[in-house]
This record gives structure tokens, sequence and C-alpha cells, in this order.
């Protein structure tokens, strides 16, 4: 039978069956699981499946946010009309109401206080087409320098490191294929099993290849489980750690000096500089015995392959670009990356983590990896956008410090689309007030988040199940989401709100596309030439190969699946190792006599981010419906905290409620409040605002706090 013929028996089938299937991938991680949706309609009910779908990552894998996340994407509470404030509430208006106050306010506002008064906050969790888009509006439509993006807070530390280290920043240097073939695996600072779920196989097939692996944690997560030794850290000291275990590898003489002499500078200074450290300081400093230091050392210098993967607990720290350099020092001193089985993982956070930070939604930065601040990457960009050089704006500032500026009053209008920084931003207070000093914000989303509940005006947005674009993996897998379920309402897709809203503001000669695919056209264009080298992808190469690693700078080219083989992409094809202290020189926020415990902060399985899309799945709410406290129970008994009660945690900076959750798995230094609720369970209230001075990554994994048994007289108090 044809395959016309098939396709139209099915169509039929489904008619009468009433069954309709939407592929797409999911919402949240930087698995990017390709799934399908299958909506039934049993007379008048609509039942829902997600089943996953083959491909080269997550081979037809879902964990169990994947499997409900339509129960958002399909929530009564999605917003599917314009909404303007007046008088203090929102009411519905249509587009054209909703754009004519937008041009309005915007106009009126750069009149008065210039371009650069207006910023733009986007997102890792959009498609390569839009964050390009919103790079592109941002600086031809409304000629600001201010655009960043909720990435910020997320990966800048990794993409820093690795682009101070290797010249380049792809977070991962080898396909996921290579894990289960290593014969070490270094897992710093990362929460795989409940953070990407389906990345965990690769892990448990390489231990039963007999892999080694160490995992750095203050906690014993899930992940931790599968450790072969974990060396349990006091929060923010992976930089010392690491400088542990150099002092170690190098005075065993178990670097790999061939690889140094030929591939690596700075060496001498990394030699000397832990020479001069004591190995008793560290071991007091990190908490983690001698023994155990020189046991991971060791196994990981030894074995003939080795892998070191990082994520948010070493990067979201004020030092967190240097403590992942000095991690990295350790992998380049044994000569593992660039061979086979040998490389770096950063892994991705968000759904397009690592896309969202090529394209140019950064302050700094141009479509394909390039730089806003280089003549030549400026002269190429303003071409394929057809203006003039000197019309291209400098570079802004990052994320937190656009909300200093907001506070300050530099900055007075803003757009924001797909995060919500209410409640994601350290500081929360602070932010909170800066927001509400606003002359004008619009939010662009599905739902009127804790942020959006500020705003000037909403305009509803496409869910994944209804906007089709590209999104890179964690593996730097550029994939295809298919997306065809109409938007509800009078949502539209991100990329056609940024258009017309550029068509309001008389740009629209600019932003004339009729699909994603021809934004992605342009796209391809313009990171021709760049680091992040998108120009031999096509939709159809995506559709028929299911994926394709970058750079992929030819039609006929296969794509890139191991990074630095022969050379690093510095312009002397070096690796740059540098010295790296313990302690950083922006103090962190450690325990004192007042506040006497380390706070660090993170995630659940069931929940994502802020909680605006989860706290609205039925089935994933269910499994944690509030916020809790993991505290050992001998903390728990100094502080008379019971198991299950709700208690009060104060910093320097504000307080919250939450649940008391006793579990022995945590250092008794430390207690863990994961980040996914909001208002008086917003955990962000009590993280200090200072930043790493490369990448301006707050602090959220290191914060000094006091807990003590709830009084029920501060419930009232407050908000
Ligand atoms: N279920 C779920 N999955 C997610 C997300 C989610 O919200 N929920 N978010 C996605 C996003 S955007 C991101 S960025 C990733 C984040 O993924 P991860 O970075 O893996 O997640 P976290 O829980 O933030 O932190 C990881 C671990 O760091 C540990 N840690 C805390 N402080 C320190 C420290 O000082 N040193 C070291 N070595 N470890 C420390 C914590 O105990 C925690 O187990 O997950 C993605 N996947
Ligand atoms: N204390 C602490 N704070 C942290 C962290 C931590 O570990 N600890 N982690 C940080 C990290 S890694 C991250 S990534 C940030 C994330 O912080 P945010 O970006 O603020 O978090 P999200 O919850 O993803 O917010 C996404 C918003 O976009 C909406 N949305 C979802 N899909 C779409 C879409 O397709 N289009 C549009 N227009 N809107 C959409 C959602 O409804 C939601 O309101 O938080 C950071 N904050
Ligand atoms: S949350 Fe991540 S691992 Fe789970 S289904 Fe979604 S993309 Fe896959
Ligand atoms: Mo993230």
């Amino acid at each position: 039978m044809t395959e016309l013929l098939l396709k139209y028996f099915r169509t039929k089938q489904k008619e009468v069956q009433s069954e309709k299937t939407y592929d797409t991938q999911c919402p949240f991680c930087s698995m990017q699981c390709k799934m399908q949706l299958i909506e039934q309609t049993i007379v008048t009910r609509k039942k829902y499946t997600a089943v996953g779908k083959d491909n080269p990552t997550t081979k037809g894998r879902l964990c169990m946010k994947g499997m409900n996340a339509h129960q958002h994407a399909l929530h009564s509470e999605r917003i599917t009309h314009p909404l303007l404030k007046k008088n203090g509430e929102f009411v519905r208006v249509s587009w054209d109401e909703a754009l004519r106050f937008i041009k309005e306010r915007v106009m009126s506002i750069q009149v008065e206080n210039g371009h650069d008064a207006v910023a733009v906050y986007g997102s890792a969790s959009i498609t390569n087409e839009e964050a390009y888009l919103l790079g592109k509006f941002a600086r031809v439509a409304l000629k600001t320098k201010h655009i960043d993006y909720n990435g910020r807070l997320c990966m800048s530390a990794a993409a820093t490191a690795a682009n101070q280290t290797f010249g380049m920043d792809r977070g991962f240097t080898n396909a996921l294929t290579e894990i289960p073939k290593t014969r070490v695996i270094m897992l710093a600072g990362t929460n795989i099993a409940e953070c990407q779920p389906t990345m965990m196989p690769y892990f448990e097939e390489a231990k039963e290849n007999g892999a080694y692996i160490i995992v750095i944690d203050p906690r014993e997560t899930a992940t931790a489980n599968i450790a072969d030794l974990h060396l349990k850290l006091k929060p923010g000291t992976d930089a010392a750690l690491a400088n542990g275990m150099l002092k170690i590898i190098i005075e065993k003489r178990l670097t790999d000096e061939a690889f140094i002499k030929q591939r690596a500078a700075g060496f001498e200074d990394v030699k000397r500089h832990v020479a001069s450290l004591s190995l008793e300081e560290i071991s007091e400093q990190t908490g983690v015995p001698i023994e155990q230091i020189r046991k991971a050392a060791v196994k990981f210098a030894k074995e003939d392959t080795g892998m070191l993967f990082t994520a948010r607990g070493v990067e979201q720290q004020t030092d967190g670009t240097a403590a992942v350099r000095n991690l990295l020092n350790i992998l380049i001193s044994v000569g593992k990356i660039g061979k086979f089985a040998c490389g770096y993982g950063a892994i991705t956070g968000q759904g397009n983590g690592q896309g969202a930070r090529e394209h140019g939604q950064k302050a700094d930065q141009l479509p394909g990896y390039r730089s806003i601040e280089n003549e030549r990457d400026r002269a190429y960009i303003a071409d394929v956008w057809g203006i003039a050089e000197e019309e291209l704006p400098k570079k802004g500032v990052s994320a937190y410090e656009m909300i200093k500026k907001v506070h300050e009053g530099e900055i007075t209008g803003m757009f924001l689309m797909c995060s919500n920084p209410a409640v994601s931003n350290p500081n929360a207070h602070f932010v909170k007030a800066a927001l509400k000093k606003l002359k004008f914000f619009a939010v662009i989303d599905l739902f009127i988040s804790e942020t959006a509940r500020l705003a000037d005006v909403i305009l509803p947005a496409s869910s994944y199940l209804e906007d089709e674009g590209t999104m890179t993996n964690v593996e730097g897998r550029v994939t295809l989401r298919e997306a065809s379920r109409p938007c509800p309402g009078e949502a539209r897709h991100d990329w056609k709100i940024i258009c017309d809203i550029a068509d309001a503001l008389g740009k629209g000669r600019f932003f004339r596309y009729e699909s994603a695919e021809e934004i992605f056209q342009e796209l391809r264009k313009a990171s021709r030439g760049g680091i992040a080298d998108y120009s031999g992808i096509t939709y159809k190469r995506l559709r028929k190969e299911g994926g394709i690693l970058w750079p992929c700078p030819e039609t006929e080219h296969p794509g890139t699946e191991r990074l630095f083989e022969t050379e690093f992409a510095h312009p002397d094809q070096k690796a740059k190792m540098c010295a790296v202290p313990n302690e950083p020189a922006v103090k962190k926020d450690r325990p004192t006599e007042e506040y006497p415990l380390y706070l660090t902060t993170g995630r659940v399985m069931p929940h994502y981010l802020t909680g605006v899309q989860t706290r609205r799945s039925a089935s994933l709410a269910a499994r944690h419906f509030e916020s809790f406290v993991e505290i050992h129970p001998n903390t728990a008994a100094k502080y008379q905290i019971a198991d299950r009660v709700l208690v009060k945690i104060e910093s320097k900076r504000g307080r919250i409620i939450v649940r008391s959750k006793w579990s022995e798995s945590i250092r008794p230094d430390t207690v863990f409040v994961p980040m996914h609720w909001a208002d008086s369970q917003n955990v962000n209230s009590l993280i200090a605002e200072d930043l790493d001075p490369s990448c301006k990554m707050p602090g959220f994994k290191v914060c000094a706090v006091r807990i003590s048994p709830l009084d029920d007289k501060i419930v009232n108090k407050l908000s």
C-alpha cells in the first residue's frame, strides 16, 4: 500500500475514533525528549496521553514531568486574549488596543528618556528562532542596548568558564553516547536523577560497564546513590576542593605532561599556586577528609578515560566561573579531553538553554555566538539585518543588573518574554519593588505569573504544543520541535508577537516572516562563520536526521560529535589553565553566629523552576504541593524543629515559611529549600544579590540562615 493510502486510512480511522495526535518535545528540561500527545474524545470527554518518541538523545524515554506537561498547557487558567491593567484590574482587550497601548508607552518613554530606557528580558525556554528574533527586536526595533535573559541565572558561569578555558562554549564536548564507555565520571553539583531523569540511563550503563563514579554534593541525592565515592562538601567550596585534587595529582606526578605541553597554557601558574596551599586547610574548609580528596584525585587521574560534568551546584556561586575553571584545570592536567570517552559536560538546564545562549539574547552578543563589541561581527550582522553598523547598539548589562537599573530609574520600560523574575531572581523583595516602579511593563506568558501580576499589559503566548521551532538540547544537538495544535483563543506564537510589536512600532519591514522556518533561514545566514554555526542545518535535514550537533557549516556537513580533538578554539589553539584561589574575591554569605546555617537551593523531580507551570499540573503538584526545608535530625533537635511542621527561615534579607523535612542525607550544617514556590515560600526572598564578577551569576547556592519553629504572630505579618 502506498504511504499516501496509509495516511488516508489512518486519518479516516482517527475521525471515527475521534483521535488526534500531536508531535512535539517536552517543554521542560534540556533533554528535550521527543513525544506525542494523543487526544482521544470519548463521547464528550477528552483523554490525553503522552508517549515518548525515539530520537538520538533520549531514545523514546520520558519522565513524569514530560508525561504530565499537557496538564498545564491545557489548563483553564491559560490566558487566551490580551489583558490590559485598567484601574488596577486586568481587563480583556483586543490585540489592536494592546498594541496601540504598547506603541504609545514605548514611544513616549524613548522620546523622554532615550532608547536605552526600554529593556528586554528574554528566556532560554523559547525556540532558537524566537531567541534570535528577540535579540533583533531589541537592537533593530527598540534600538536599545538593554537585553538579557534568564539564562544569566542558569548557564552563565559554565559558559564563561568554557569560553575562557576552551575558547568556545558548547555545553557538552562529546555526544552522550560516549558516557557508557568511559572509566571514571565526576559529577560536580549536578542532580541528574531529578533534573534530567532521561539522561540517567547513560550513567547507569557506564556503572554497569565498571565506571567509577564520584559525586560532589552537600546532599546524598538520588544521583549520589550511584556514586562509588561521595564528597559531601560544604556548600560553596568546590574551587578549594578542586585545588586539593590538583595538588595531589601534581605532587603524585599523575599529570599528562605531553598533553599539557602540546595543548595547554598556564600550567606552571597552577602548579606554583597549588604548591603553596595546604591540604589540611582545604580539608577543613571543604569539610571533606583528605583521604577522600586523595582517592577522587588518584582515581580520576589514573583511569585511561574520564569525563567531568558540572551543573548549578558548582556554578550558581559568586565564584562559579572560577570553580568551573578549576575543575577544568583537573581535566586538562590529566589530558582527558578531545578524545574518545574523555570530555566535559556543563549540564544545560532549560529546554533551549544551549541554543538560547548562542543567537543574540545576551547583553554582549550577536547571533552565532558573535560579539557585539567586535567590529567585524557587528558589520556582518548589520548587513544581514539591513541596517547600518553604527545603528547597532553596544553591549548592555546582565539580567539582575537590569533590575537594578530599573530600581535606579535608568530603565523605565520593559518587555518580558517567558520568565518569572519576581520569583527567580535573588533578593526577591528588591526585585518586586523595582518591577513595580516601571512606567511600562509588558509580559508575554501563558499564565498570570507572579511577575505578570505586576504588568501593565499581558500578551497571551503559545505553548510547546502549539509553537514550532528549533531547540538545541543538552548535547548541543539542534532539534526540530514540531508543534501543530492551534493556539487557544487569541493566543499567538511568541515569534508572531515579537513581529506584531515591531510592526506597531513602525519597524515591520525588518520583521516580515510567515513561519518559524523563515526565521530559521535568516538565523542560518546570521550564524554562518560564527562560533555556533548553524548554516548547514535545515528543517528538512532535522526531520530526516532527528537532530544535528553544531557546528554544522555546510548542508553536507554531518555535524560535530566531539570537540577539541586536535585544537582548542583560542587563536593559539591551546586550552587556558589558570590559578584559582580557595576563597573568592566576592565574599560568600557564609554562616555567622546570628545566621548559623548554610542554606542551599535547588530542585525536586516533579516541579519545574518557579512552578508557574508544574504547580498547575494536578498530577505533578500532588507529589509536592508545598515547599519544604530538608534538615538533618541532629540540627532539627538543636533548633527544636519537629518533623513535618511549619518553620520560619530567615536571612539578612527576608524570611519564608516552609514545612520541615528531616533527612539524614544532608550535611548537619546545611539546609536545602527548593525554588519552585512563590510569595511567602519564595526562597529567593533570602538570597543575596552579590554576583560573580566574570559572568554576573548570583550566588543561589550559598546563603547564611537561621531556622526556628513557627511563631503564629509572624504568619499574620507575612504577605
Ligand atoms: N525536576 C526539575 N528538573 C529540572 C529543573 C527543575 O526546575 N526541576 N530545572 C532545569 C534547569 S533550568 C536547570 S538549570 C537544571 C538544574 O540542574 P541541577 O544543577 O542538577 O539542579 P540543582 O538542584 O539546582 O542543583 C544540583 C545539586 O547541587 C547541589 N549543591 C548545592 N550547593 C552545592 C555546592 O556548593 N557544591 C556542589 N558541588 N553542589 C552543590 C544540590 O544539593 C543539588 O543536588 O535542571 C533542569 N531540570
Ligand atoms: N534560589 C534559586 N533561584 C534560582 C535557581 C536556583 O537554583 N535557586 N535557578 C535559576 C535558574 S537555573 C533558572 S533557569 C531561573 C529560571 O527562572 P524563570 O525563567 O523565571 O522560571 P520559569 O518558571 O521557567 O518561568 C517561565 C515563565 O514563562 C512562562 N512560559 C512557559 N512557556 C512559555 C512560552 O512558550 N512562551 C512564553 N511567552 N511564556 C512561557 C511560564 O508560564 C512562566 O511564567 O531561575 C533561577 N533562580
Ligand atoms: S523534564 Fe526533561 S527528562 Fe523529563 S520528559 Fe521533559 S525533557 Fe525529558
Ligand atoms: Mo536553569
